[in-house]
């Protein structure tokens, strides 16, 4: 670059010197008035120097726009905000589960003695009826629905007893007067009647058929009238009917296996209890034995050896619980002092409270 301006300087010094001499040449000879020829033009001279920079021109037109980009990528999560409002009430919700029985209150004041042993009619008879149970006395047996309502008529009935429950019964209320409570019935068979202790003392069978009451409620019931009386009614396969009464009649309780008392026989059917005086065959005193639970006076078992539950001495002459067929044969429903070992074709035992 040096150089280059040093020989730009040197071209421009050389041109003053030359213009300078022809002047001075012409001024010399100007009184002459003599002109040569023109010069040849002379050599082309170095490249300039580059000039300064131009000033930014106008923008241009917005051009078009271009295709979208890529899905960035998900930011980070925001920060939690304040908490809202109070919302309205809502609607109100399903009903809960029940809660779990409060604790046991105290035992309530002892009430007025009701002379019949039952509680407050009105109350029970609400509390069966939210069961749906349908009632038509309380606390009393078929004697007493009978004397409350002489319009009753036989049929069946579920009375609650106090402190015992609910008993199903069966009341027959045209025989000798009425109020007869059923504890047994054997009619056309359809019930099986060879069964262990566990039934015999809680009851089977259907109260318009064959059916026993159970000896744990005849029990409670016997014991809630005080003094009862039995009527026993019998038919045989010849369509012959015969009944036997016993003035008082009494079963104890599970602890003296239900033993059966009687006394004061009256009747046309004889009395087979008893066996005529036949000591080993007279039931009075005796305690219940089943298949399962042998207390008779036997060395076998009466209950296994005839089918059937019954007080047996050492065994029997009056088996109202035998089988239930046709013919003559001791296993079968039998009532001795009437009709031998000839089995019959209907039984039905029953008590009332004795007045
Ligand atoms: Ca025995």
């Amino acid at each position: 670059m040096k150089s280059m301006r040093t020989q730009l300087l040197f071209s421009l010094l050389a041109y003053v010197v030359t213009n300078a001499s022809s002047q001075t040449s012409s001024t010399a000879c100007d009184h002459k008035h003599i002109v040569g020829p023109q010069g040849l033009p002379g050599p082309v001279g170095p490249q300039g120097l580059p000039g300064t920079i131009g000033s930014r021109g106008p923008p241009g037109p917005v051009g078009q726009a271009g295709p979208p980009g890529d899905k960035g990528l998900l930011g980070p999560r925001g920060l939690k905000g304040d908490k809202g409002e109070r919302g309205n009430t809502g609607g109100q919700g399903k009903i809960g589960k029940a809660g779990k029985h409060g604790e046991k209150g105290q035992k309530g004041e002892r009430g007025l003695q009701n002379p019949l042993g039952v509680m407050p009619v009105e109350l029970l008879k609400k509390q069966l009826e939210d069961l749906g149970i349908i009632v038509s006395s309380q606390g009393c047996d078929c004697s007493c629905l009978h004397k409350r309502s002489p319009h009753l008529s036989s049929g069946s009935f579920t009375i609650a007893f106090v402190g015992i429950g609910l008993i199903p019964v069966y009341c027959d209320m045209e025989t000798e007067g009425g109020g007869w409570t059923v504890l047994q019935r054997r009619k056309d068979g359809s019930v099986d009647f060879n069964r262990g202790w566990n039934d015999y003392e809680k009851g089977f069978g259907n109260l318009s058929s064959d059916y026993w009451l159970g000896l744990a409620s005849l029990h409670q019931m016997l014991q809630l009238n005080g003094a009862n009386e039995l009527r026993i009614d019998l038919k045989d396969y010849s369509g012959n009917s015969a009944y036997a009464k016993y003035s008082s009649f009494n079963v104890g309780n599970s602890s003296s296996k239900y033993k059966l008392t009687f006394t004061g026989y009256s009747g046309t059917a004889g009395d087979a209890f008893s066996a005529s005086g036949h000591s080993l065959r007279n039931v009075n005193g005796m305690k219940f034995s089943t298949k399962d639970q042998d207390n008779d006076n036997n060395g076998g078992q009466c209950a296994s050896y005839w089918k059937g539950g019954w007080w047996f001495n050492d065994c029997h002459r009056s088996f109202l619980n035998g089988l239930y067929q046709s013919g003559s044969d001791p296993n079968r429903i039998t009532w001795y002092t009437w009709n031998g070992w000839s089995s019959l074709s209907f039984s039905e035992m029953k008590f009332r409270k004795k007045e």
